[in-house]
C-alpha cells in the first residue's frame, strides 16, 4: 500500500460553506444526492477540486445548476477531480450505493434493525463525493427518508427541522447541524428502534434533550447509559466549564460496529455492548465501561469536535486528550486507585508491547498506510499518558487554565498537536520545548535507578539514566529519509521515600531550607541526572513514579524484602500494588526458568511472598480496608506481561510457573480464601456502585483461586455459585472458572447457559470468550467448532473479538502452540474476513506483532502464516501494512 506522510500536508485548495444531502433509501440501493458550497482558499488560483469517492455509482454532476462536462472531471481509482472550477460556486452530484452489501460497517450500511453509518476516519467518502479531510469544516443539513413501517426513525446530526410523508408509504426527515463540522463527524440512521429520554439542563439553562435509541424490546437496558450521560455532562461542566451546546443529544446502539462508539455530532452511534446493561446480562465491568465510554464519546464534543484535527496524522490530539478526560471521570466517579491500576494493567498490557514491536511508533506518527491501523494503544492510551504528564507537571489550576486557552484559541479549528502544547506552554509558562519529543519518538524509556546513601552526612542520592532505544519505526523512518534525532525526554517522576516503620519521610530536597511534603514531584529532563535528599537518618525505600507518573520501564534493584515493604506500606495505591507485581514477575520469570529446567517442585515460590498476599486479603476487612483494591492485588501479571520480560518467550513454561503459583497460593491461604469467599456474600438488591462491585471483585477473585484446588469441594462452591448467582458478574465468574476445568460439569453449566441466553447477543459473547480462553488441551479445536456453530457469525465484529480476538490475544498457551495450529487458525480468519472487513481483520493480523520473541520452532510456524497471508491476491491496505511491517 501507499504511505502518506505528515510532511506531505497541504491545506485544501477548496473549502465548504455549506452541504445539503439528501439520502434516499430503497430495497436494493440508496440515492445520494449532495450539494457542496464550494470557495477557493486562494482566491484566483487555478488548483483543480480533490474528491474522495469509494464504491460509488456516478450518476450527475453539476456545477452552478448546468451538467459538467466530461473533459471537465477525471476520476482515478479512488480520487475524482474536477479543473476549473470558478472560485465559488455550488458543485451537485448524485450517486448510487449499495449500503446492503456494504460488510466492511464503513460508510452507511445495513444492521439488522436498519441503516446506520460509521465515518470516521474514512467513511463519507463511501456516501458521497467529498473532501473526506478532518480540515474541510462545513455546516450540514441533511434529508433522510426510507420505508416508514420499517424504518420509522430517522436521525441526523443536529436538530430536526421538518418532516412529512412521500407516496408508496415513504417518510422523510430533514436535519440541521448549526455548527460547521468535518465529514468524519457525520451520521444519520434510518431504523426501527425503541427510544428512552430524559433531559439535561445546563449551567447556563439550555435544556436538553437525551435520548437513547436501541432494538425494540431493550428499554429495560438503557437506564444505566442515560445516567452515564447525564453524570458526563454535568462533570465536564464542573471539572472544564464545557457546556453541551445543541438541544438534542442522541444515543443510537448497533449491534454490528467495528470498534466502541462513535463521537458524530449530536447523534453517537455506539455498539450496543457499551449502552445496553441489566444486572442479570451486564457485568459491573460492564457497567463501567459503559460509564466510560459514554462519558468518552460526550466529552469528544469539545475535545475533537469544536476543535478537530487537521489532519489524521495528528489524531492522539482528540484521541488522547479525551481519554484523560474520560479517565479523570473515571477516577471521580469511581475508586481513583482502582481506576488508575486498571489503565496501569492496560498500558503494560498493550500498548508496551506495541511499542517494542514492528507497529510502533509515536502518538503523532509520520507516516502511515492505513490510518484505521492508527486507532492504537499508542495513540490513545500512551497518548492519554502524555496529556497526564502535561497536567502533573503543571498541576491542575495551570492545565484547566490551558485548556481554557486551547479553546479560546481555536473553537471552530482543525489543528494539530503543536497548537495544544503551545496552550499548556502559555497559560503554564513551563517550557514544553523538550517535552514535545514524546510526540515523535517511538518506544517505552527505561530509567534506570539506583540509590546512594550517606549516614553520615545524612544524605540520599538517586541517579536516574534515561535509555531510550529507537525502534523499528525509527529505523524504518532513517530508510525514509526521515531521521529525527532522539534525545532524553522530559518527565514527571512522583516520588516518596518509606522508613523502616513504614512512615513517609519530609522530603528536603539540596538547596530547600526545609522539608516541603512527604510526596513530591521532580521533573527529570537530562539522559543522566541525580536528585539529593537532605536529612535522611537512615537509608529509606523509594516509592518511585507513583500513580504512574510516567510511561516508562523502571529498572530499580529492589530486593525482596523491599517490595513486600512497599506492599504493606506505600501511601501511594497503585505503587502498593505495582510493588506486589514487581514481586510477582520476579518470582514468576524464575518458576518459568525452573519449569524450563525440569523442576517440578515449587521451591521458587518464596514465603515471604505467600505471606504478604495473605496480610493482603486480610487487609480488606480492616477499617478503610478497600476490596476492590485487594482484588487487584491478587490478580497475577498476565502470561503477556510476562512474556515481555524474557529473551525468548517460552509460552508453555509461563503457563506452568503462573498455574502453580496459583495453585499455590490456593492451597496455602484456602482457609482465609474461603472465608473471605463467605464473609463477602452479598444479601442486598444488585447495584454496579463501588462498594459493592468491590466485594464481588474480591470475592469472584477468592472463588478463582479456590477453583484451583483439584478438589470436588472446590468445584462444587463453582458450581454452586454459578447455580445461585443473582447478577452476571458472578454468574460468568463461576463460567470462566469452570470453562478450565476437565469436569463433567463443565459442558453442564455452558449448555445450560447458551441455553438461557441464545437470544441475548452481548451475553452469547460473554460465552463464546470463556470458552476461547480456556486453559484445557483442545480449546483450538473448539474454536474452530465455535466458528461453526449458530451463535457465531463472522460478519459481526462482536463476535469475532469475543471468540477469535479473546483466543488470539489472551489465550497464549494455545494461540502460541508449538503446532502452529493457533497461527493457522488466525491466519484462516484473517484471510476470510479481509474480503469482508478489512478493519476488524488486520485488528486479528496485530496478534502475529511479537512473534519474533518466541524460538525458532513457533517463528518458523508464525513465518509461514504470515506469508501465506501476505501472499494472498488482492489483500486490504489494512492487513497489508501489519503483515508487511510485521515481516520487515
Ligand atoms: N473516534 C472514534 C473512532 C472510531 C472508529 C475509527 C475507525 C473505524 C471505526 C470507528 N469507530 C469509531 C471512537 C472514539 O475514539 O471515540
Ligand atoms: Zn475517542
Amino acid at each position: 500500500p501507499a504511505t502518506i506522510y505528515l510532511k506531505d500536508y497541504t491545506p485544501p485548495a477548496f473549502l465548504i460553506d455549506t452541504v445539503a444531502l439528501d439520502i434516499a433509501i430503497h430495497t436494493d440501493f440508496t440515492r445520494v444526492q449532495a450539494r457542496l458550497a464550494l470557495r477557493r482558499q486562494a482566491p484566483g488560483s487555478a488548483s483543480a477540486l480533490e474528491l474522495d469517492g469509494e464504491e460509488l455509482e456516478l450518476q450527475a454532476l453539476r456545477v452552478d445548476g448546468v451538467a459538467l462536462p466530461a473533459e471537465r472531471y477525471r476520476i482515478e481509482g479512488d480520487k475524482l477531480w474536477i479543473t476549473d472550477l470558478p472560485d465559488v460556486c455550488v458543485l451537485e452530484s448524485v450517486v448510487r450505493i449499495a449500503p446492503d452489501q456494504n460488510t466492511q460497517l464503513s460508510g452507511l450500511y445495513r444492521s439488522k434493525d436498519g441503516y446506520f453509518t460509521q465515518c470516521e476516519a474514512q467513511g463519507f467518502r463511501r456516501i458521497t463525493y467529498y473532501p473526506d479531510r478532518p480540515d474541510v469544516m462545513a455546516k450540514f443539513v441533511c434529508r433522510l427518508s426510507a420505508d416508514r413501517a420499517a424504518f420509522p426513525i430517522l436521525l441526523a446530526n443536529g436538530n430536526p427541522v421538518a418532516q412529512g410523508a412521500e407516496e408508496n408509504g415513504r417518510h422523510w426527515a430533514t436535519w440541521e447541524d448549526p455548527f460547521a463540522k468535518p465529514a468524519y463527524l457525520f451520521a444519520c440512521v434510518a431504523a426501527k428502534l425503541d427510544m428512552l429520554e430524559d433531559f439535561y439542563t445546563t449551567t447556563s439553562g439550555r435544556r436538553v434533550r437525551c435520548a437513547v435509541y436501541v432494538e425494540p424490546g431493550k428499554l429495560d437496558q438503557c437506564d444505566h447509559a442515560i445516567a452515564a450521560l447525564k453524570k458526563s455532562m454535568k462533570w465536564d461542566e464542573d471539572v472544564f466549564g464545557l457546556e453541551m451546546d445543541l438541544d438534542h443529544y442522541m444515543i443510537v446502539a448497533v449491534g454490528d460496529f467495528n470498534m466502541g462508539a462513535m463521537e458524530n455530532k449530536g447523534l453517537n452511534i455506539f455498539n450496543t455492548k457499551y449502552v445496553l446493561a441489566r444486572p442479570d446480562t451486564a457485568t459491573d465491568t460492564d457497567y463501567q465501561n459503559i460509564d466510560r465510554v459514554v462519558a468518552h464519546e460526550y466529552f469528544h464534543n469539545w475535545t475533537g469536535n469544536r476543535v478537530t484535527c487537521r489532519d489524521w496524522f495528528q489524531l492522539s490530539l482528540k484521541e488522547g486528550l479525551t481519554v484523560f478526560r474520560d479517565q479523570q471521570f473515571g477516577m471521580d466517579v469511581h475508586s481513583a486507585g482502582v481506576t488508575r491500576i486498571q489503565e496501569v494493567r492496560t498500558l503494560r498490557a498493550a500498548q508496551f508491547p506495541e511499542d517494542a514491536g514492528p507497529m510502533a511508533h509515536p502518538i503523532r506518527p509520520e507516516s502511515y498506510a492505513e490510518i484505521n491501523n492508527f486507532y492504537t494503544a499508542t495513540v490513545y492510551e500512551k497518548g492519554a499518558e502524555v496529556i497526564r504528564m502535561i497536567h502533573t507537571l503543571i498541576g491542575q489550576d495551570a492545565f484547566r487554565k490551558g485548556m481554557d486557552l486551547y479553546f479560546a484559541r481555536h473553537d471552530g479549528q482543525a489543528v494539530t498537536c503543536e497548537d495544544f502544547v503551545a496552550a499548556m506552554q502559555d497559560a503554564s509558562g513551563l517550557d514544553l520545548t523538550q517535552f514535545k519529543r514524546w510526540y515523535s519518538q517511538a518506544g517505552t524509556p527505561c530509567l534506570i535507578v539506583r540509590s546512594e546513601f550517606d549516614a553520615a552526612a545524612r544524605r540520599y542520592s538517586l541517579h536516574v539514566e534515561q535509555q531510550f532505544a529507537p525502534t523499528p519505526y525509527e529505523a524504518r523512518m532513517e530508510k525514509e529519509g526521515l531521521a529525527l534525532p532522539r534525545g532524553p525526554y522530559h518527565l514527571p517522576i512522583v516520588l516518596g521515600l518509606l522508613d523502616a516503620d513504614g512512615h513517609a519521610l519530609p522530603l528536603q530536597l539540596a538547596g530547600e531550607a526545609t522539608p516541603a511534603s512527604t510526596q513530591r514531584t521532580l521533573q527529570l529532563r537530562d539522559a543522566k541526572q541525580s536528585f539529593v535528599f537532605e536529612n535522611v537518618a537512615a537509608e529509606p525505600i523509594p516509592s518511585l513514579l507513583r500513580g504512574f507518573s510516567a510511561p516508562v520501564l523502571l529498572d530499580y534493584p529492589y530486593t525482596t524484602a523491599q517490595l513486600v515493604h512497599l506492599m504493606a506500606y506505600d501511601g501511594d495505591a497503585v505503587n502498593r500494588w505495582e510493588a506486589g507485581q514487581r514481586l510477582a514477575t520476579e518470582i514468576l520469570l524464575a518458576g518459568a526458568k525452573a519449569v524450563q529446567q525440569g523442576h517440578s517442585g515449587s521451591d521458587w515460590i518464596p514465603l515471604d511472598y505467600i505471606h504478604a498476599m495473605a496480610r493482603l486479603l486480610g487487609a480488606a476487612f480492616v477499617d478503610g480496608g478497600d476490596p476492590a483494591l485487594v482484588a487487584e492485588a491478587l490478580m497475577l501479571p498476565s502470561e503477556n506481561v510476562l512474556a515481555e520480560q524474557m529473551e525468548v518467550v517460552d509460552p508453555d513454561a509461563l503457563h506452568a510457573a503462573r498455574l502453580a503459583l496459583r495453585r499455590t497460593l490456593a492451597r496455602d491461604l484456602r482457609e482465609a480464601l474461603l472465608a473471605a469467599y463467605l464473609e463477602l456474600k452479598i444479601d442486598a438488591p444488585y447495584s454496579p456502585e463501588g462498594e459493592q462491585a468491590g466485594k464481588r471483585a474480591l470475592r469472584n477473585a477468592c472463588l478463582g483461586y479456590l477453583a484451583e484446588l483439584d478438589e470436588p469441594s472446590a468445584q462444587a462452591l463453582v458450581i454452586g455459585h454459578f447455580e445461585t448467582a443473582g447478577n452476571m458478574t458472578d454468574s460468568i465468574a463461576a463460567l470462566a472458572a469452570v470453562a478450565n476445568l476437565d469436569i463433567p460439569a463443565r459442558h453442564v453449566l455452558l449448555d445450560s447457559f447458551y441455553s438461557k441466553w441464545r437470544d441475548e447477543a452481548l451475553v452469547v459473547d460473554k460465552w463464546l470468550q470463556v470458552q476461547a480462553t480456556s486453559r484445557l488441551p483442545g480449546t483450538t479445536q473448539d474454536v474452530r467448532a465455535l466458528m461453526a456453530h449458530e451463535a457465531f457469525d463472522i460478519r459481526n465484529p462482536n463476535k469475532v473479538y469475543s471468540l477469535v480476538r479473546a483466543f488470539c490475544a489472551a489465550n497464549p498457551k494455545h494461540f502460541h502452540a508449538a503446532d502452529g495450529s493457533g497461527y493457522q487458525l488466525a491466519a484462516d480468519v484473517i484471510l476470510q474476513l479481509d474480503a469482508l472487513n478489512p478493519q476488524v481483520a488486520s485488528r486479528i493480523a496485530r496478534c502475529f506483532d511479537r512473534w519474533k520473541k518466541f524460538d525458532a520452532q513457533r517463528q518458523h510456524q508464525a513465518r509461514t502464516q504470515l506469508e501465506r497471508v501476505r501472499a494472498h491476491d488482492g489483500l486490504s491496505s489494512d492487513v497489508a501494512e501489519v503483515v508487511g511491517k510485521a515481516l520487515e
